[in-house]
């Protein structure tokens, strides 16, 4: 293995190029992106990258090096160091007081200044750079790259006139990362369809339908669920935030035959009372053939979550089917939650939350390994062993004055491959509350099959 080759591996390590699918600014969708600013933050390699692109050209016919801002700052620091060329600095925008320079250092004019860049793609930003240091009277002629992304650039400069040095190429990435079996043949076939100017077309992802995953449940909260989802072609859940006991029955007769799940947060009622209002709930739940979720969000150490799931005056645990909960408390605080399915919080969709993405990735850890837990409400995708709940879902608005934030259902559908949707505000505030729960209802449906 070539010296060149050996040291792309470990600038790889660094994860300065990854494949998948990732929008770019304009919007294209690109099926790899790199970014080197990782290889400053290891001396040793950014010291081999100032050697090997120093071999790239003969010093002695330059007087000056520049580092286009940022990502080559430190590129053209280390190379000024090995060489002993003096390094002069471009800023980003001109200051707003004082000289309002655009480049700092000593220099003089007629110098040569030797250009450093991290990867060209255009070039644009090459052409815009050059000026500014022309504009000091000082040369550029050569222009150094750590990679080239193959995608008109290069030939743009050279046809200016510039000479460029590149280190690396895509296509040459590809040959040592594939010989290597860190890259598939297919990813290089989607690369090089990209590199050749194609809109690229990535594998639509497809989802489980409710049948497939109804095969592969085995908790009898999750088979429930989807039996029920699969027999009133409803993937709804309504959410019953109301205030009394009367709100609540009459919102649950009339959005019952539309919904899989009615949820609660028996908590605010003013006027809770077990029989008044457990048992007609019950009774509705089964006249209609719906769970009762009870939207607790236990968040506690497990005795703790025990006594709040069984006691009290909400005795949830007599009546809920299903029970959302924090695993802030670690694994074990879930192991009180016997005959209810756990419906785990791994992202919140209110905004500021803290459930950023190692949060969810801690969490889901949790949700995944833990028997009681059948899905998890988020707003992110998960895997396709838990059921996605997706609350924060409106047709009307984008969100409240008090952090909600909403999507529609054919966006969590699409997105993120919700399983069921919760919808709040939409339902209980609208002025016809059967209508309102039956459009949710048919538009979660046809989002779902549109999908599949
Ligand atoms: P809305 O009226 O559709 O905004 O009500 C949404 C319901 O879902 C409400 O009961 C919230 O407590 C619940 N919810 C949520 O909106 N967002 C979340 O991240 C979680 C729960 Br977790």
């Amino acid at each position: 293995m070539s010296n060149k080759e050996n040291f792309l591996l470990e600038c790889y390590q660094l994860g300065i190029i990854k494949f998948g699918k990732f929008t770019l600014k304009s919007g294209i969708e690109s099926p790899f992106y790199v970014d080197l600013r990782p290889l400053a933050s290891d001396p040793k390699i950014l010291k081999k990258l100032s050697f090997f692109l120093l071999e790239l050209i003969s010093i002695n016919d330059f007087d000056l090096i520049c580092g286009v801002p940022y990502a080559a700052l430190p590129m053209a620091t280390a190379m000024s160091l090995e060489s002993e060329l003096p390094l002069i600095i471009k800023r980003k925008e001109a200051k707003a007081y004082g000289t309002k320079k655009l480049i700092e250092g000593i220099f003089s004019k007629g110098q040569n200044c030797l250009i450093v860049e991290d990867v060209i793609t255009s070039g644009i930003s090459l052409l815009e750079t050059i000026p500014e240091i022309e504009k000091e009277d000082l040369k550029v002629t050569d222009i150094i790259v750590v990679l080239d992304r193959q995608q008109g650039g290069k030939k743009l400069l050279e046809e200016r006139g510039f000479r460029v040095h590149s280190l690396f190429n895509m296509t040459e990435v590809c040959e040592i990362l594939r010989k290597n079996n860190l890259i598939s043949d297919e990813e290089i076939s989607r690369i090089n369809d990209f590199l050749k100017g194609n809109q690229v077309q990535f594998a639509e992802e497809k989802r489980l339908t409710y049948e497939q995953k109804l095969e592969n449940s085995t908790n009898s909260f999750s088979k429930k669920i989807l039996e029920i989802a699969i027999e009133k072609k409803s993937n709804l859940i309504a959410s019953a935030d109301v205030l009394t006991t009367k709100e609540l029955l009459d919102f649950a007769e009339k959005v019952g035959p539309n919904i899989v799940a009615l949820k609660t947060h028996i908590d605010i009622l003013t006027d809770f009372d077990f029989d008044e209002t457990i048992l007609p709930l019950k009774d509705l739940a089964n006249k209609y053939n719906f769970l009762l979720m009870e939207d607790r969000k236990f968040g506690d150490i497990g005795n703790t979550q025990e006594l709040q799931f069984s006691n009290g005056i909400y005795k949830i645990s007599s009546w809920a089917d299903l029970v959302t909960s924090h695993v802030i408390g670690g694994e074990n605080s879930l192991d009180c939650f016997l005959n209810v399915g756990v419906i785990a919080i791994l992202g919140m969709s209110s905004k500021g939350t803290l459930t950023n993405s190692e949060y969810r990735e801690e969490a889901l850890k949790i949700a995944l390994s833990h028997p009681n837990v059948i899905g998890g409400v988020c707003q992110n995708k998960i895997p396709d062993e838990l059921l996605l709940f997706t609350p924060g879902v409106n047709m009307e608005t984008k969100g409240d004055n008090k952090g909600q934030q909403y999507n529609t259902s054919e966006f969590v559908f699409k997105n993120l491959k919700t399983d069921f949707i919760i919808v709040g505000r939409g339902i209980y505030k609208a002025e016809e509350i059967e209508k309102a729960s039956l459009d949710y209802k048919i538009a979660g449906w046809n989002s779902y099959i549109e999908n599949l």
